[in-house]
């Protein structure tokens, strides 16, 4: 049973259960099209989740199940990006992309019907995406005069290889669950009736592991496609742990006691 941690959410509900954070699009009546506000509220959310201890995995879900999402709110698209309403024009589902790859916990998609344009963005980026048999996946930027060159395009080709990114992009073809897992889109295709029951045995499964190797697994698996912020974030990993280590500490206590350090008492590992 879910605990609602909504509060003043408008776009987005929020829950907590047993190690999970679940952050759903709540704009069903535009199949869960963000606009900027709603993206907002996600990264705030997300950050909740991250900086919550007792937290482990995130699922980002859409609300009901015609949709996960169906990427940027069209009606308020201006001519620079998707206005908010003190008229300001924003691409802020870039920044949340980014937020999501360099969550240190894994977030995991979960799909019921469509995942459409930047909806389809979003959860590609995704460490996991479980998938409804109703879900249906697709870009649809060549056609509504946008695109995503960023992780939506490099990322794409890493996961599903570079002649199957460029169709998706170039054709704006729907593809059924059944298609999108034979491409490595998805993890998996469950019955619509059983989605977040699944999911949450996939989170739960997730749980039982050791954060820190998660950790580092999710930046490794990052670095190479993200450069030097990729390396930066698996670097930081390092520090984190040098920090947690004897030696690490030493330095820190050597400094504050005001004498010499000691690391001669460490082992010089092979
Ligand atoms: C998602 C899809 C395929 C669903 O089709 P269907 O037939 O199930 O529903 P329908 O009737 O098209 O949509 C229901 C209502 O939701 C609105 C529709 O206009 C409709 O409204 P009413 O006519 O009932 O008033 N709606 C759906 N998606 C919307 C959207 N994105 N913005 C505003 N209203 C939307 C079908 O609806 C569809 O293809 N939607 C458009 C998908 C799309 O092109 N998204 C934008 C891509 S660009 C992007 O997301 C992006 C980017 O490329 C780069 C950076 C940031 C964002």
């Amino acid at each position: 049973s879910w605990e609602d941690h909504t509060g003043s959410f408008s776009d987005i509900l929020y829950h907590k259960a047993k190690g999970m954070a679940k952050i759903t699009i709540n704009r069903p009546e535009v199949r869960n099209a963000f606009r900027p506000l709603t993206v907002k509220e996600m990264q705030q959310a997300l950050s909740d989740a991250r900086f919550d201890e007792n937290i482990g995995v995130v699922i980002l879900t859409g609300a009901g199940d015609l949709a996960f999402c169906s990427g940027g709110d069209q009606r308020v698209r201006g001519d620079s990006g998707y206005r908010d309403d003190a008229g300001v024009h924003h691409l802020n589902v870039l920044d949340l992309q980014k937020e999501i790859r360099s969550c240190p916990k894994p977030v995991v998609a979960m799909i019921a019907g469509y995942a459409i344009g930047g909806g389809h963005v979003l959860h590609l980026i995704c460490d996991l995406s479980i998938a409804a048999d109703n879900a249906r996946f697709g870009q649809t930027g060549p056609k509504v005069g946008s695109f995503d060159g960023g992780f939506g395009a490099s990322y794409m080709a890493s996961v599903v290889g570079q002649k199957k990114a460029r169709e998706i992009w170039f054709l704006c073809r729907q593809y059924d669950a059944q298609q999108a897992l034979d491409m490595g889109l998805v993890n998996t295709v469950v019955p619509l009736a059983n989605l977040e029951i699944e999911t949450v045995t996939w989170c739960q499964q997730i749980l039982q592991h050791s954060p820190i190797a998660l950790r580092m697994l999710k930046s490794a698996f990052n670095a190479g496609l993200d450069g030097q912020a990729g390396i930066q974030e698996l670097a930081g990993n390092s520090t984190m742990l040098f920090y947690m280590t004897e030696e690490g500490q030493e330095g820190r206590n050597a400094y504050l006691e005001k004498r010499r350090p000691d690391f001669g008492k460490f082992k010089r590992q092979p």
